[in-house]
């Protein structure tokens, strides 16, 4: 495996010399942040990144996310030429050297929390989602914000598309999905990157919107779209982790080979719908990092590995979830857990 820690470009309070110091690091995961999704990312700002990196010492191999505009998930009429888009910036992707990219297919929304500084015993903060709470917001009066989305929307543009979504079922946004990985999975596979959907956070629907990357069922029929290794799976313990039917040790062995990017994180279930972000390890929360991390290794999974969101502690402000401490004591522990394991594989 490979350790790597998602960095937003120079913008980003964390610098790459503090991640480069973050032991056994191998590489960044970032993306070209000032086009809108469906533009072309151009090589200069895709060489820019990577230079960056490589300047101090660290790879760019991962990218998260290529994002998927919403016109392809709803089936506009100008999906195809988003596509053709989309393809572009994959073989320019694969050119620069990149390897993996990660994306997903959440109508308007990607991850959804209903606290963004939810206060720990130990004095630390962190995300928290209450599904209640939530449904008491208003998303077409602006209610929802998360510093953490790669994509944000005026009020017009989001009552316009949750509009739009009134006609998009489950079945519909499957059938779109399947236009896309059956257009993009080729140029991938040319391009030697590996495509890995990020699954729906939290796995279900919210606000009347279909959510389909949500569990074991749906995983297999994602994969089995087109059964190829550049059609894989993000596999976000946090985001699978909050859909309490979800068996994450069966899913990790069952799908390991096809599981390109791992994003380790714990969160501890309060309630129904109802969880909390918490540190790294196993016994802080209710996520079996160590039984996910075995499976994974015992059945064959190489890929790249980053710590997820991590609690605002010792003080830290900056990006929700994406600060530098507990991120970085999260990718330590995630080092000294895949050493251990990989010492004893198969044992
Ligand atoms: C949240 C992230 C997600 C992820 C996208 C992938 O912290 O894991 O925003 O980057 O869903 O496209």
């Amino acid at each position: 495996m490979k350790l790597t820690f998602r960095w937003y470009g120079d913008s980003d309070p964390v610098t790459l010399q503090q991640i480069r110091q973050i032991p056994t690091m191998s590489g960044i995961v970032s993306a070209v942040y000032d086009v809108k999704p469906g533009g072309i990312w151009s090589e200069e700002s895709i060489n820019a990144i990577k230079s960056k990196a490589l300047a101090n010492g660290l790879e760019f191999e991962v990218v998260e996310s290529v994002p998927v505009p919403e016109e392809i998930k709803y089936g506009g009429e100008n999906a195809p030429a988003l596509i053709e888009n989309y393809c572009e910036n994959i073989r320019r992707l694969g050119k620069a050297g990149v390897k993996c990219v990660c994306y997903n297919f959440m109508p308007v929304f990607d991850w959804l929390r209903s606290e963004l500084e939810h206060s720990n015993e130990d004095g630390s903060n962190s995300l928290a989602f209450d599904e209640q709470t939530l449904l008491t917001m208003n998303p077409e009066a602006g209610d929802l914000s998360l510093p953490g989305w790669d994509e944000s929307y005026t009020k017009a543009e989001l009552n316009k598309l949750l509009d739009i979504y009134k006609s998009v079922d489950e079945e519909k946004l499957w059938e779109n999905l399947t236009v896309f990985l059956k257009a993009v999975i080729p140029v991938a596979e040319q391009a030697g990157v590996n495509m890995a959907i990020h699954p729906d956070d939290p796995p279900w629907s919210i606000f009347g919107l279909p959510r389909i990357i949500t569990g074991e069922k749906n995983l297999e029929r994602f994969l089995s779209i087109v059964d190829s290794p550049a059609n894989g799976l993000t596999f976000c313990t946090g985001s699978l982790g909050a859909g309490v039917d979800n068996d994450l040790v069966a899913m990790a062995a069952r799908f390991a080979k096809r599981i390109h990017f791992l994003h380790l994180r714990n969160i501890k279930i309060t309630g129904d719908k109802q969880f909390c972000e918490v540190g790294h390890p196993t016994e802080c929360g209710s996520i079996d990092m160590y039984g996910i991390a075995r499976a994974l290794i015992d059945n064959g999974f190489d890929g790249y590995v980053r710590p997820d969101h991590g609690r605002m502690i010792w003080g830290e402000t900056g990006r929700y979830g994406y600060g530098l401490y507990d991120r970085a004591l999260g990718a330590t522990y995630i080092a000294g857990l895949f050493e251990g394991i990989e010492k004893t594989k198969n044992s």
